[in-house]
């Protein structure tokens, strides 16, 4: 088994390689659930949603997130009638949050809701939030405290980050199909390239995981989201700065201390500090051919 920790974007994209390198019972995905938020009476997961819409090929490359194919009637009425309309909801996404929310409140683990509407869209892999409890991502800005999709989203990460907060972490019990897969000696834990702050450690704050990766046995390999000081996406590298912190994929990888064994990143980029085995390859992930190939670099170090 292959237990891949992952963010939205940048993470959805090496798991759709490794779901092309890997039989689909050998994958299992590890979605951030730190971005969850309730919206318009709406449960939303994001990054489960840009996991499950990746691997179903339905995914808006355009957009990052979200359908493809996607139509806005129901935001421009909202808006119209002077609903809120700062956090994009298409009509055919509209329909997964709908139907989540709706088993949530009949009492279905978010867990339960993920695997069958995975199913129901053909996805092989297993998409496994990293706790059935919330976990919600805040931020200590300029701003005051703001929820994650307030700061990410509305504010457009504006605000200056001083703090980061994963409220309901101490008290959320992790995924125990996650805990059983890490004790049955996974091939390797592979730690996307997300943002280390906002998509992979939240997953890290959920007591046991940490130590329970740490103690699987398997090597860990970790892929970096910086390439020469740059994140590809998103505000990692100014999430870096603001806390007093250069950019790098080194940087990167000290978030990680303790944990890793491998760590994937550019042939420019410098690996000096880096307490793991570097393995060079192009991290830079455009095309289906890339993604894969990222994908047999890591699990070359399995
Ligand atoms: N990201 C945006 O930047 N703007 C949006 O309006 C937006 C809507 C949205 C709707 C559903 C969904 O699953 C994700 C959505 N995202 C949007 C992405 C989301 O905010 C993610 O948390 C971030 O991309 C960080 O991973
Ligand atoms: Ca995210």
């Amino acid at each position: 088994m292959i237990v891949a920790l992952s963010g939205g974007i940048g993470g959805a994209k090496l798991a759709l390689g490794l779901s092309h390198v890997l039989p689909l019972s050998e994958l299992l995905i590890v979605a951030n659930t730190g971005d969850d938020f309730e919206h318009l009476g709406l449960s939303i997961s994001p990054d489960i949603d840009t996991l499950t819409y990746a691997l179903a090929g339905l995914d808006n490359q355009e957009l990052g997130w979200g359908r493809r194919d996607e139509t806005w009637s129901f935001m421009e009425t909202l808006g119209s009638i002077g609903g809120e309309t700062w956090f994009r909801l298409g009509d055919r996404d509209l329909a997964l949050h709908v139907e989540r929310t709706r088993r949530l409140r009949a009492g279905e683990t978010l867990s339960a809701i993920t695997a069958g509407i995975a199913r129901r869209l053909g996805i092989g892999p297993r998409i496994l939030p990293m706790s059935d409890d919330p976990v919600r991502t805040r931020l200590r800005s300029d701003a005051g405290w703001l929820d994650f999709q307030h700061w990410f989203v509305r504010d457009q990460t504006r605000p200056p980050v001083h703090a980061i907060d994963f409220a309901g972490a101490a008290e959320a019990r992790p995924n125990p199909l996650l805990l059983e897969a890490l004790r049955s000696r996974p091939r390797a834990v592979v730690i996307c390239p997300s943002n280390p702050f906002i998509s992979i450690e939240p997953i890290l704050a959920v007591p046991g995981l940490r130590a329970a990766i740490a103690a699987c046995g398997a090597p860990v390999v970790a892929v970096s989201p910086i390439i020469a000081g740059q994140a590809v996406k998103g505000p990692t590298a100014r999430m870096f700065e603001q806390t007093g912190m250069v950019p790098s994929a080194a940087a990167v990888a000290a978030r990680y201390a303790g944990l890793l064994t491998h760590y994937v990143m550019e042939p420019e980029d410098d690996a000096a500090g880096i307490e793991a085995q570097v393995i060079r390859a192009p991290t830079l992930m455009r095309s289906l051919k890339d993604k894969i190939a990222l994908a047999r670099v890591v699990l070359s170090a399995a």
